[in-house]
């Protein structure tokens, strides 16, 4: 078990409840030292994972607060040493002080991440579900969270553990070959082993292929409003918004640089870019903007292509459509429906079009449903893979696994297809934290808030 490690665990704002948490070694005897059961009691002749009533003391013996208290006993904690937890009032002073008389007691500041770092440490959790801890904190939808939670429970992990206990038990067989050189690989044992690492390749890549929808439920989608001067882009971004975000005019070109704004659409987390409207320009800041605008449509996982409906579509609206047609998806919309239209979906190229009035409001609901209908997770059910650490590392693996089988079938000797074999289960094992690194593991929480 490690020493005593203290911090406060909750957000250090007035509140009706703010946590002291401890973990480590002795951690009871030092709760001791500033708690005073109301029934008189030493913590540990207390039941464990029940509230126990008391008084939290300061280093002089003075009453600080009136706070419940818990233990935890190893191994049957998060972290999976003895911890404890005092539920105090959430005064910033008071949890200031409470941690004051902790660290008098004996205990040490905890570090950044330092409570799941002793649970990866001590086998409770993997390094998918210590990573989902973190995920699971910062979640900013609810389908993110409940991801996340699952991941947390193990549910990335029973993905990856099977493959990568599916190579071990396979290579069993090309250790032995190394072993006893004088007898060759039965044909059938070759044929099963390919037939292996197949099997574990396309498990690979059916979870690669998740991450695309990962990352967009983890960091929300990146679209861009493109669309000439004045057909609306800056009215649409504060309709969606719900207040007036950006500066909307009558004079084409007031928008100048990319503004970014954070929305729930459809339940799904929306980076929504207003951009300077596309057209040529004589005015060196506007076109740094339009060239700003084209490289947000590039990069954007989502184009809304703007126009205003009520004018025939001009060779910018056609540039501009150009441009939001290097997104992965693009809509077409089709703005100030409360005017007379002379523009119809017929007249963009884009798979869906939808009508909409910034000004009044009409079809920003439809327009929603079709974000939604493209971006919304699915199943959340933990099996994505949302983590870009992860996704690198099952990068690795498959490639690795691609030359193992490419050695196979091209007849190489045992050691050669070891060679590559072995190195998938190596990347395999970076993402469970198996084989990983100390100095990652150090990054990994580091990233961590105090208290977690
Ligand atoms: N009638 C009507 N006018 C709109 C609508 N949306 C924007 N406008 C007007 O169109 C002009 C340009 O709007 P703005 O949002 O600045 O366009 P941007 O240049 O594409 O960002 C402003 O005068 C807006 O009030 C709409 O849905 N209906
Ligand atoms: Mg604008």
């Amino acid at each position: 078990m490690g020493s005593v490690i203290a911090a406060i665990a909750t957000a250090q704002v007035p509140s009706a409840i703010g946590i002291l948490r401890l973990s480590g070694d002795g951690c009871f005897a030092v709760v001791d030292r500033v708690f005073r059961a109301s029934d008189g009691k030493a913590l540990s002749e207390q039941t464990p994972r029940t509230m126990i009533y008391g008084e939290l003391l300061d280093e002089n013996g003075s009453v600080l607060d009136r706070v419940l208290c818990v233990k935890m006993p190893a191994p049957h904690s998060y972290t999976g040493e003895d911890t404890a937890e005092l539920q105090c009032h959430g005064s910033p002073a008071v949890l200031a002080a409470g941690l004051q008389a902790l660290f008098a007691a004996g205990a040490a500041a905890a570090a950044p991440g330092e409570f799941t770092k002793r649970a990866f440490l001590n086998g409770k959790m993997d390094l998918t579900q210590a990573e989902a801890v973190i995920d699971l904190i910062e979640a900013q939808t609810a389908d993110a969270a409940k991801n996340a939670a699952s991941q947390v429970s193990g549910a990335l992990r029973q993905k990856i553990d099977p493959i990568y206990d599916a190579l071990v038990d396979e290579l069993a067989h090309f250790h032995a070959e190394l072993d006893y050189p004088d007898e060759e690989i039965e044909p059938f044992v070759l044929a099963s082993c390919e037939k292996t690492l197949q099997t574990c390749r396309d498990a690979l890549s059916a979870l690669q292929q998740t991450y695309a929808r990962g990352r967009v439920l983890k960091n929300g989608v990146r679209a861009a409003i493109v669309g000439s001067p004045n057909a609306g882009k800056s009215s649409l971004l504060n309709a969606l918004a719900g207040y007036d975000r950006v500066i909307v005019t009558d004079v084409a070109g007031t928008t100048r640089d990319t503004v970014e704004e954070t929305l729930r659409l459809g339940g799904c987390l929306v980076r929504l870019l207003d951009t300077a409207g596309i057209r040529e320009t004589a005015d060196a800041i506007e076109e740094m903007g339009v060239t700003r605008a084209r490289r947000a449509a590039e990069q954007a996982d989502l184009a809304l292509f703007v126009c205003d409906g009520a004018k025939p579509l001009s060779s910018d609206d056609f540039a501009a459509i150009a441009e939001a047609q290097k997104a992965r998806v693009a809509i077409g919309v089709i703005n100030k429906s409360d005017l007379v239209s002379v523009v119809t979906a017929a007249d963009l190229p884009f798979a869906e079009t939808v009508a909409v009035s910034a000004k009044t409001g009409e079809g920003l609901a439809e327009l929603e449903r079709l974000v939604a209908a493209h971006f919304g997770s699915g199943d959340c059910d933990g099996g994505i893979v949302t983590n870009a650490r992860q996704c690198a590392a099952l990068d690795a693996a498959s490639a690795a696994l691609d030359r193992a089988l490419a050695a196979l079938k091209g007849g190489m000797t045992p050691d050669a297809v070891l060679v590559d074999a072995e190195a998938a289960l190596e990347s395999i094992g970076e993402v469970t934290g198996r084989t990983v690194r100390d100095e990652v593991v150090s990054r990994i929480f580091e990233r961590f808030c105090v208290g977690k």
